[in-house]
């Protein structure tokens, strides 16, 4: 039976450590080490990575990499990249990483060449593409293609949605995308409402196909459709389907050819790289849909194989442990500064919050520490005009995560230069402050100075492209896909199931038969007096 991770010797000894630093500040750390700017850094083809506005020392460092290898994150590493049934409460495989193993290499799981697998997926998607943005695919009344809906939720939805507004800058502007998640009738009818159902294709993105939001958002389209077209059989030129379930894409009516397969290995919220990844295949095209592979696999090759005190991945798993478990800090913000990647927090949310949001540990053990923080964020400079008061002078530490691009898309005056330079300044007035004795020396009135005073201490991590490219946002996303896995390697808990969404799930399904129903509601008094207040339009 593995340690428990808080009587670990390893974990123990960060204690007494934290102990220690933990009144240590930025200020002191860089003073006494010219070279800590540059030292404590990393770059990864292209992606920087500066962590020395983090409230470690070289000794939290190497205890921290000492805890990870007493938990076998090596080991557990290997394990995902050879294809082992990692996935131990749903018993499969965690296999993202053969989504982007580049098309000469081969992996062998349970008999099967999956890299070959995957291969033939993407080249049928590139054919697809190539069809629909050239024009030769077209609607049942012989129009070409110029809308395409994705119809997904949770993994099937935020990852193509913040890769297309992340990489909208290469789409075709002679295509709308949208992206309809929500059960909620208003996303769909918003997203629909000035399309011409002759020029739009749907994407039914699910890995299950029966998932109750996705499907009736399908059969709502269906509907819409067909209400215009007044034919079944133009049902199979306007939809096609993502999924691993053919049975029941075929009974839907979408003609099987037009399914594009993935596997049980694929977890929703990584599921980007795969078919899932379709809407942005149409959007960007297959070539850069094959950088955006390249530069997920780039990092995942990097995870792989460099030592633990110089990966990059690693470092961000570990410092998540270091503030959520010594510390004691409960978020993270994630602040780009880059319009595009405005979705990023948001899919980062499930990314993080999914995957480490547990409590029972791969033994079936309710664990003793903290686990998974809550992610949040905005872009800047935005958010800086919102709820960046809090992260410099409230009483929470929130370790922050800028992310920054040197080159703008649209250079366009000052703007980059001032977006950057804002970037740059939070992180260096979080970590450093300013004290009550430089306010005092500005001339305020001493009983402003405590007002004006900022303690700093505030730890931030920049990452830091040239360019948004393709390739940086796979990057990116692989850089947090496998720090998800590092963290959760510690706190000894499965980042690839989500038992958690399940209860909700199925007590739904049984409230929307008493909503429509006048039999007595069988629940507690709350839940039944609402019920009864639904039902009688809002009245008592
Ligand atoms: C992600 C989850 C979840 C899933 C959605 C959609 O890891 O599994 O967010 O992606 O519930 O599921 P389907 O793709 O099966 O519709």
């Amino acid at each position: 039976m593995t340690e428990i991770l808080t009587a670990r010797p390893e974990w123990h000894a960060l204690t007494a450590h934290y102990q220690q630093i933990k009144e240590l500040h930025l200020r002191q750390l860089f003073a006494a080490d010219p070279k800590r700017g540059e030292r404590l850094a990393l770059e990864v083809q292209g992606l920087y990575c500066d962590y020395s506005k983090h409230r470690i020392t070289d000794e939290t460092l190497a205890l921290l990499i000492r805890l990870a290898e007493a938990c076998g994150l090596p080991q557990r590493i290997e394990a995902m990249f050879r294809g082992d049934q990692i996935n131990l409460t749903e018993g499969r495989s965690v296999l993202h990483v053969a989504l982007r193993a580049p098309r000469e290499s081969s992996l062998t799981v349970d008999g099967v060449d999956v890299i070959a697998e995957v291969q033939t997926v993407l080249d049928k998607m590139a054919v697809f593409a190539t069809r629909v943005r050239s024009g030769a695919w077209t609607g049942h009344t012989g129009k070409p293609i110029r809308n395409v809906v994705n119809l997904g939720i949770g993994g099937s939805d935020l990852g193509p949605a913040m890769a297309y507004e992340a990489l909208r800058h290469y789409s075709k502007r002679e295509l709308t995308f949208r992206f309809v998640s929500n059960i909620d009738a208003t996303d769909f009818v918003e997203a629909t409402c000035d399309l011409d159902p002759a020029e739009t294709l749907f994407i039914v993105a699910s890995k299950t196909f029966t998932t109750l939001e996705t499907m009736t958002n399908a059969q709502c389209a269906r509907r819409w459709l067909l209400a215009a077209m007044h034919d079944e059989a133009s049902v199979a030129k306007h939809f096609v389907a993502v999924s691993t379930n053919a049975t029941e894409v075929a009974r839907f009516g979408i003609d099987p050819q037009n399914m594009f397969g993935f596997w049980d290995w694929v977890g929703g919220r990584y599921s980007l790289t795969s078919a899932i990844g379709l809407s942005l295949m149409l959007a960007i095209g297959a070539e850069r849909f094959g950088e955006l592979l390249a530069g997920c696999h780039g990092m995942d090759e990097h995870f792989r194989r460099a030592p633990l005190p110089r990966n990059m991945p690693v470092i961000m798993g570990l410092l998540n442990v270091w503030y959520g478990n010594f510390f004691g800090t409960e978020t993270v913000a994630v602040l780009p500064y880059d319009q595009y990647l405005r979705r990023f927090p948001a899919y980062l949310q499930q990314l993080v919050m999914e995957s480490n949001g547990k409590r029972t540990t791969l033994q079936g053990l309710p664990v003793t520490y903290q686990t998974g923080p809550i992610v949040w964020g905005e872009p800047g400079t935005s958010g800086q005009h919102s709820f960046y008061q809090l992260l410099h002078q409230g009483t929470k530490l929130v370790p922050c995560d800028f992310i920054g691009l040197v080159s703008p898309l649209n250079p366009l005056g000052e703007h980059h230069k001032l977006l950057m330079a804002n970037l740059l300044a939070q992180a260096e007035a979080l970590a450093f402050g300013k004290t009550a004795d430089e306010v005092a020396t500005e001339g305020i009135p001493s009983y402003l100075v405590p007002h004006r005073t900022f303690d700093g201490n505030r730890p931030s991590t920049v990452l830091l492209a040239n360019r948004l490219t393709p390739a940086v946002l796979g990057q990116l996303i692989a850089l947090y896909e496998h720090s998800v896995l590092v963290a959760s390697v510690i706190w000894e808990i499965n980042a690839f199931d989500q038992w958690g969404v399940e209860l909700g799930k199925v007590l739904a399904k049984q409230i929307a038969a008493e909503l429509a129903s006048s039999a007595e509601p069988q629940h507690d008094s709350s839940t039944n007096a609402l019920i009864r207040r639904y039902r009688n339009g809002g009245r008592p």
